[in-house]
């Protein structure tokens, strides 16, 4: 049997409306006008009539091109598409959302790019805001005071305003906020009476060039000399790579930056790529949580230079425990401007030596001009082999990985995201676009919408976009595979499919554990099976030739090898690998991933 077989036929790459000769201006084109200048580059959206006007002119004014639309089968998949394309261009997309439900749909991917620091460029709707205008029932549900509230929280920025002109501005502050360090979301809720009202002719266009985020802060000449006299005096520096760009130059300044100090370096499975991880001054494989090996390292360090690590304090008191590093501390951060009282996606409050209030990027050139030494301190991180994984039998997330690893050999690959089980060491990170880092908030159902948009963002790059999912996170946003095929994005969606909420039996084991509980029962409540769900017919639901359930690990190679063929030729590809249950990585508890 063709496993691959497709179920549906192919639908067109494009959506070309026929041509328009508009005669008429309304507010809504003067928004999609200023989407256009702002360069916009795609509209990921579910439509309403909230935004019907704004829809109308998007198609019938700019012809669905700069910005073209997305369409959606969930909300929350329109903002995770926008985040995973910001992940590899750095270029921020907008995504559409009806009135109240549409947004309310969204709000945990909002707070996932809010996490993350990530630019996207919300459209909301509202109203008729007049409710002279309002169409009996539907326009009052859909009609909120307030609507911003939902999201303020964890936006840069909100805004509603009361005409085109009005409208426009919105829009480039909302640009020029998004786009300025610390990035993230921003929210403008358009009036539907707004969007519909006739003008007499469209308002001038803004010259966006300026209105332009300002260029980076740079931290005073002082501070500079002071942290590179602390890493010139540190006999055992490490480099804590954390949030960074995915810039190639800015990737090869952070490996001359610690080849000249002989500084040894940790990157984090929970950001993106930030420093080759095969490199000898690479000193543990990458984790979410720090593992023995990080921990070790940090505790022999005398100067820890942090890159915009994520969760500092929590780090460090898991390298040294309660008491504080003994370690001096240069953070290198622009975060303190972004902390809200909302949620605590700030971490806890590290020591800090030595403050650059200034982005990675700027500060690390800085630094390799500011330092003297020139002769290497420490020696190459050692490291331990891991053992091979046993290519027979029930497959693990090691064979499921050893297998993908020998499949794709060295073809350019972007790892899209990676599942809980994963193990730093399964594979190497060499460059900025090797690895893209998890989703901010830790919002399971996030891996699908931001594998698509990372896809779309690598579609005609060479690279192969892989997103490794856990069956839990690929069950609630299977749906996003649908805008892949439908506008043609090609991406290799691998399900570690443990039939389980498998980090939530973790969780269960623990606690009967400690309360003297048969934790045989961990299971309930968890497991995903009976009946199992066929993962590979959801793909080809979707006109994703979908492979497997795979249940043996010698079979998993030739799979992928298909798989990874189809993705070349242009498909959506789906392998459910039926992983065992438990995790195979250590961490820095020594026990299961996942929170104590
Ligand atoms: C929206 C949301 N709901 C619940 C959780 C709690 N949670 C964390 S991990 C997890 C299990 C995820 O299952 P799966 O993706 O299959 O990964 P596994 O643990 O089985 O490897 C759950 C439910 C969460 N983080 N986000
Ligand atoms: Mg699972």
């Amino acid at each position: 049997m063709d496993m691959s077989k497709r179920a549906v036929t192919k639908p067109p790459a494009d959506e070309k409306p026929v041509a328009a000769t508009p005669a008429t201006w309304w507010g809504s084109d003067a928004i999609a006008a200023t989407l256009r200048v702002l360069d916009v580059p795609f509209v990921a959206l579910v439509p309403g009539a909230s935004y019907r006007g704004l829809h109308d002119s998007l198609v019938n004014f700019l012809g669905n091109e700069r910005p073209q639309m997305l369409v959606c089968l969930h909300e929350e998949h329109t903002v995770a598409i926008a985040h995973g394309y910001y992940r590899v261009t750095e270029r921020m997309m907008a995504a559409a959302l009806h009135a109240n439900v549409g947004l309310m749909h969204a709000v945990m991917s909002v707070f996932n790019a809010w996490c993350d620091r990530v630019p996207v460029l919300i459209l909301g709707a509202t109203g008729p805001v007049d409710a002279v205008k309002r169409r009996p029932w539907i326009d009052w549900i859909h009609t909120a005071r307030d609507q911003g509230a939902l999201v303020r929280d964890y936006t840069k920025w909100d805004d509603q305003p009361a005409s085109a002109v009005a409208a426009q501005e919105s829009l480039l502050r909302a640009a020029l906020l998004a786009n300025t360090a610390p990035r993230g979301p921003v929210y403008v809720c358009l009036d539907a009476g707004l969007q519909e009202s006739r003008l007499d002719a469209l308002p001038a266009l803004p010259d966006v060039a300026r209105f332009a985020p300002p260029a980076p802060a740079r931290p005073a000449p002082e501070l500079v000399l002071a942290a590179a006299r602390l890493l010139d005096g540190a006999k055992r520096p490490v480099i804590l790579a954390g949030r960074v760009s995915r810039s190639e130059a800015a990737w090869q300044a952070r490996v001359a930056l610690a080849e000249k100090l002989g500084a040894r370096v940790l990157t984090s499975l929970k950001a993106p790529a930030a420093f080759p991880t095969d490199h000898p001054l690479h000193a543990a494989p990458p984790s979410t949580f720090l593992n023995p090996a990080g921990a070790e390292t940090l505790r022999d360090a005398d100067v820890i230079l942090s890159l915009d690590w994520l969760d500092l304090a929590g780090t460090l008191k898991s390298a040294y425990g309660t008491g504080d590093a003994t370690a001096k501390v240069i953070q290198v951060s622009v975060d303190l401007h972004s902390h809200r009282g909302w949620s605590m996606d700030y971490f806890g409050l590290p020591p800090v030596d030595c403050h650059l209030l200034a982005e990675p990027d700027i500060v690390v050139p800085l630094l390799l001009d500011a330092l003297s030494r020139r002769t290497p301190a420490s020696s190459p991180a050692k490291k331990d082999a891991a053992a091979p994984a046993s290519m027979t039998g029930e497959p693990t997330v090691a064979s499921l990985a050893a297998a993908l690893n020998a499949a794709l050999g060295d073809a350019p690959t972007s790892i899209i995201r990676t599942p809980l089980a994963w193990d730093g060491s399964f594979r190497h990170f060499r460059h900025p676009l090797d690895y893209l880092g998890h989703d901010g908030g830790a919002g399971v159902g996030s891996g699908p919408g931001m594998a698509v948009g990372a896809a779309l963002a690598l579609r005609g790059s060479g690279r192969i976009p892989v997103a490794i999912l856990g069956d839990g996170d690929f069950l609630m946003g299977a749906t996003a595979l649908w805008t892949a095929t439908h506008y043609r994005i090609p991406l290799l969606v691998v399900v570690a499919n443990n039939r389980s909420y498998f980090n939530d039996e973790l969780h269960q084991e623990r606690v009967a554990r400690e309360r003297g509980r048969p934790i045989e029962n961990r299971w309930i409540g968890q497991r995903l099976g009976e009946p199992d769900i066929d993962l590979a017919a959801m793909a080809r639901a979707q006109g994703a030739p979908g492979f497997g359930p795979v249940t043996d690990a010698a079979a998993l190679a030739p799979v992928f090898s298909a798989a990874i063929d189809a993705v070349r030729a242009g498909e959506v590809a789906l392998v459910d690998v039926r992983v065992a249950g438990g995790y195979h990585g250590a961490t820095d508890t020594g026990k299961a991933p996942g929170k104590k």
